[in-house]
């Protein structure tokens, strides 16, 4: 039986955090057997935000070692850059057509991100979701694994396809969000009401894949906590909860087994348990992502195959949906 296809992405905006890696990454290595998977780094989607040049074009390939490093295998998967497949950008100013404004300015990320960057709402940032769409639609991708803040981008590449597949016949097939319960919502160290983010201003609020002992054991240590001094997850402990949380989502343990590894221990000890869990998974990630730095011209190679690969099933639906709109191809 053919194998269901699978994509999904991440913007190399910035260092991962450990909520990148619970969210998606790692997600991704568990199902590269199972589907025929489509692994993006979207340079494009990026820019809705200012970029430093050389940053963004450093960070791309430190991307790509990145999922190497975290177990995704280039031989079994299509791992490419955004950019550097024409029809993604092509697919965009098509669905723009058929995407309401009204849509686009209910989306939360777009709200949030227009209030953060209130001197650059530009319009890449408004419609962001429908060139996620298009990444997701031009592979005709059965499920999306994502974190859960990117639910509703996810409900807009559905509503859009059903719309085009309604207007024009069927054309696209209808993707589904496949978002794991641990480690799908990181919170911020800081204040856990919110994501953590790898753009959030205070160092202290996110920890990152590339922090070493040291630095993680720091951040957990100062996580903001509860009163109380109980070890439980619940709604009136949000900061302990997420620690129980991240814990879990590192160790492979339910919530209600990280409870009971800790009860009647204090905060101190608990933190300083789940900051040396996190460091010690992380050691070998750093070590792998460095080894394959250092061979730019594998990383190339891997990247030209990937566009290569990419580019041919991203033309096979382009041209199916400029053939259904009218768009002249020659004669
Ligand atoms: P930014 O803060 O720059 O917008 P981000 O940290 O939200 O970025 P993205 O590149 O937007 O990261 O997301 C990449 C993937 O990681 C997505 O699948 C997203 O759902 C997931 N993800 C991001 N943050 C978290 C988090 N805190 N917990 C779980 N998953 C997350
Ligand atoms: N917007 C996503 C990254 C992304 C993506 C995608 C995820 C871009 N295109 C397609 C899944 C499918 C994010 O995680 N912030």
């Amino acid at each position: 039986m053919e194998k269901k296809t699978l994509y999904s992405a991440v913007q190399p905006s910035g260092n991962l955090t450990i909520g990148n890696y619970t969210g998606a990454i790692r997600n991704w290595v568990a199902l590269q057997d199972e589907y025929e998977c489509f692994y993006a780094i979207a340079n494009m989607h990026a820019i809705t935000v200012r970029q430093e040049p050389s940053e963004l074009r450093r960070r791309t390939v430190e991307l790509l070692a990145l999922y190497i490093a975290c177990g995704v295998n280039p031989e079994k998967c299509t791992l490419y850059v955004q950019s550097q497949v024409p029809q993604h950008a092509e697919l965009t100013w098509v669905l723009n057509s058929m995407t309401y404004v009204g849509e686009m300015e209910r989306m939360t990320q777009f709200k949030d991100k227009s209030a953060r960057h209130a001197e650059n709402v530009n319009m890449g940032l408004m419609d962001y979701p429908v060139l996620m769409a298009a990444d997701i639609l031009l592979y005709q991708t059965d499920v999306v694994p994502v974190g859960v803040d990117q639910r509703q981008h996810l409900e807009i590449a559905r509503d859009v396809a059903i719309r085009f597949n309604n207007r024009y016949g069927e054309t696209f097939r209808v993707p589904e969000a496949y978002i794991l319960k641990a480690g799908a919502k990181i919170a911020s160290l800081q204040d856990p009401e919110k994501k953590m983010s790898k753009s959030d201003e205070n160092p202290n609020a996110s920890v990152f894949l590339s922090d070493d002992k040291d630095a993680v054991i720091r951040k957990f240590k100062r996580a903001v906590t509860d009163s109380g001094n109980e070890i439980r997850a619940d709604e009136s402990k949000p900061g302990v909860t997420n620690l129980l949380n991240v814990y879990a989502a590192f160790t492979g343990c339910s919530v209600e087994q990280a409870e009971r590894a800790f009860e009647g221990k204090g905060y101190g000890e608990f933190k300083l348990a789940v900051g040396e869990t996190v460091a010690d998974a992380l050691a070998p990630i750093q070590a792998e992502q460095k080894r394959l730095l250092a061979d730019k011209a594998y990383l190339g190679g891997v990247l030209a195959a990937g566009a290569e690969r990419a580019y041919k099933a991203a033309r096979k639906t382009l041209s199916k949906v400029y053939r259904k709109i009218g768009f002249y191809q020659g004669e």
